[in-house]
Parts: C-alpha cells; structure tokens; sequence
C-alpha cells in the first residue's frame, strides 16, 4: 500500500485551529446504517485540532491536505502532542476511478526523536510518517480495523520535517464524513508546557490574523481587559503571533491582575513552547515594569521582585517574537508570593520551615493569652 501520487513541491497549509470543536450528531447515528455496522466508535474532544475539510464526495478533489496526492500538494499542520479529529470516506473520481480521502499533516522535530504516530477511526485505517518531496518516502506503516489504533512509531528520527498519514485502507464502500482522530507524540515533546490538572484554564481563543484580544490582552486592549490570578495559581494557556487587522505584526500577549495584600516577595515563572517573555508591571495602564525575564522554548522565564510592597499588580506573560510563532502554542505560568495562603506557612516567608514551628507556637500562645 502506498500513498501515492506527484506533482509540484508542498504548499503548507495551516488547520483551521481558531474552529472550536462543537458536538455533532456523528456519534448519535444510527448503528448499521450507512456505516455499515456497530462501528461508532470515534468522538472528538474539546481539545482536539479540527480537520476542516469538507466531506468528500463522488467528483472530489481534494484541495485542502491531500498531500502528494494533491495538485498542487496541500498538507495541514501538526505538532508533537496534539490530536486531530478528521473525517475520510472513499467516493468516485470524476472520471469514475475509486478514490480514498487522504489527509497529509506536516510536522517538525528540531532535534532527533522517537515519533509516534496513531489513528483511530470508524473504518479500517492506514496510517504512515512520509519523508522528502512528492512522492515522499514511506518511513514506516501501519493499518488497524475499524474502532482499533493503527500506529507506527519510529525511533530516533533525525531532525527534520516529516508527513503524518491518515485514510482509510480500502478505496471503496466508506461513507465520507466517517470520523477519525489521531494523535502525533514525540519523545521531545515540551511537555513541561503542557497543562495539568488542577490548572488554571486562560479561556482566551486562539489568536489568527485579524485577531481582536478581548480576553486578557491589558494595556494591549481597548478597552483594558485582564485574567485574574493570585498566589498558588498556575495559568495554563496559549499564545502565538499574528498579523494585526492592520497588517502589522501582533503577538498575543496575557496580562494576569494579581493583589499583593502585604509587603513580600513575588515570584512569575512560565513556561512555553515558543521563547517565552515574562513581566511583572506595576498597575495601571500605562504601567511601569519592575522587572522581565525571557527563556527559550521549554525552559522557565521568571521573574523575582523582593520586598514588594502591598498592591495591584500585572503578571505579564507573551512569546518573545513578533512573528512565526503558531496561535495554538501552549505555555504554564505560575504566581507564588510570600503571601501564599499555605497553612503551614506559618511565619509568611513562603518557605515550610522549623521557624513555623516556633511561629505556629508562638501563635497559639498568644491566642491563648487573647483568651479566645
Ligand atoms: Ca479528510
Ligand atoms: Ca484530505
Ligand atoms: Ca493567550
Ligand atoms: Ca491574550
């Protein structure tokens, strides 16, 4: 089995990663009806990247990921981590030859990687990692039945940019619009960047060019708009860049308010995929920085401010650049002040100590005294 196909060089495509996913009817249908048996097995996530591509149907020419088998060749994106929930089918081509939807996701590993490639999906399902310019290079294949992972990891892959396959087996008798979802992995995967449970989720859209930050975008935005956080909290959110309605370069920045109830140390780390700027500001809008820091992707920008004084204050957090980052690149940001509510921090300098033994002591004494 191959992927077949040739033609012109690859165009990159972006996903429509500003589509929300939305539920549909596709896990309601019928069983053995069109699909042809108790085969509904495929539901999207919130989380995941939508495909975007339309249905196909007999006459389809896919002009949106067909990959090599497209022309000219159109390839969607993924990235290590993410999951995609995408429809194929087979259909007849306008001159009456059986056809399969292919879906082509291009990615890039900066550094060599185990990958791991796997799909699911609601018809038998050929997965394979291409390599090279059309027709690209079978790195390894996989295939697996209807509602089964078929999955192809590859070991040490060097540094490069690659295609990740999905469709289904067979060139005839699969409805168009059957559901599949597939994950990419890699061993170099940022997963420090990568929210947790018990994190705080941002809630701002994905940015995309033309984008308007409502969300948290601060001194940024008109009007000033901010996420709220506090000690003890971490933000899992997204950034990226984008060009503005204007044309200029954007990049979507996270201004977090935060209040300082008595005179401590502060401390603003984060975490991105993408080189990563952090600021504490001095409230309001126009701010003053009390102090930044930047790091490259998957290591921690923090910034630390001794002896700040009581106050409301912006934990700012953005990608470093102004251009080239993707809108759905993922970061974890942490505020912790020596006014952490930690019970067990008894004397406030925010570290867990002896001393808050003999302040938990001292306390209870001078409760005692006060008589309650
Ligand atoms: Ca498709
Ligand atoms: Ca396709
Ligand atoms: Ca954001
Ligand atoms: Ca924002």
């Amino acid at each position: 089995m191959n992927p077949g196909g040739g033609g012109p060089p690859i165009v990159r495509q972006m996903l429509p990663l500003d589509i929300p996913w939305t539920p549909t009817t596709d896990a309601m249908e019928p069983q053995g009806g069109l699909r042809g048996g108790p085969r509904v097995c495929i539901t999207c996530s919130p989380g995941d990247l939508v495909e975007g591509e339309p249905d196909c149907a007999n006459g389809y020419v896919d002009a949106y990921n067909g990959g090599c088998n497209s022309t000219p060749n159109v390839v969607g994106e993924i990235r290590c981590g993410r999951t995609v929930c995408g429809k194929y089918g087979t259909f007849l081509s306008a001159t009456g030859a059986n056809f399969r939807d292919t879906d082509w996701y291009q990615f890039t590993i900066n550094q060599a990687s185990d990958v791991t490639w796997t799909a699911t999906g609601e018809a038998t399902t050929r997965v394979f990692i291409l390599q090279g310019t059309c027709p690209a290079v079978s790195l390894g294949t996989a295939s697996a039945a209807a509602c089964a992972p078929a999955t192809v990891t590859l070991t040490n892959l060097p540094a490069g940019t690659y295609y990740a396959f999905v469709a289904t087996e067979v060139f005839t008798g699969v409805p168009c619009g059957t559901p599949y979802r597939a994950t990419l992995t890699t061993s170099t995967c940022c997963t420090a960047a990568l929210a947790r449970a018990g994190d705080l989720p941002e809630n701002e859209p994905l940015c995309q060019n033309g984008y308007v930050d409502a969300t948290n975008g601060g001194c940024n935005s008109t009007p000033n708009v901010f996420g709220i956080t506090a000690c003890g909290i971490t933000v899992a959110g997204t950034y990226g860049t984008y060009l503005s309605p204007g044309g200029a370069n954007f990049r979507d920045t996270d201004w977090y308010r935060f209040t300082l109830e008595r005179t401590g140390t502060v401390r603003w780390t984060a975490v991105g995929e993408a080189r990563t700027r952090v600021y504490i500001l001095q409230a309001a809008c126009p701010t003053t920085t009390l102090g930044t820091a930047v790091a490259d992707p998957c290591l921690p920008a923090t910034v630390t401010l001794t002896n700040l004084a009581p106050g409301t204050y912006y934990a700012f957090v953005g990608t470093d650049v102004f251009s080239g980052v993707p809108c759905d690149s993922r970061y974890r940001a942490t505020l912790s002040t020596t006014d952490c509510p930690c019970p067990a921090d008894w004397d406030r300098n925010g570290l867990l100590t002896p001393a808050d033994v003999a302040a938990f002591v001292s306390n209870w004494f001078a409760t005692l005294t006060g008589g309650c």
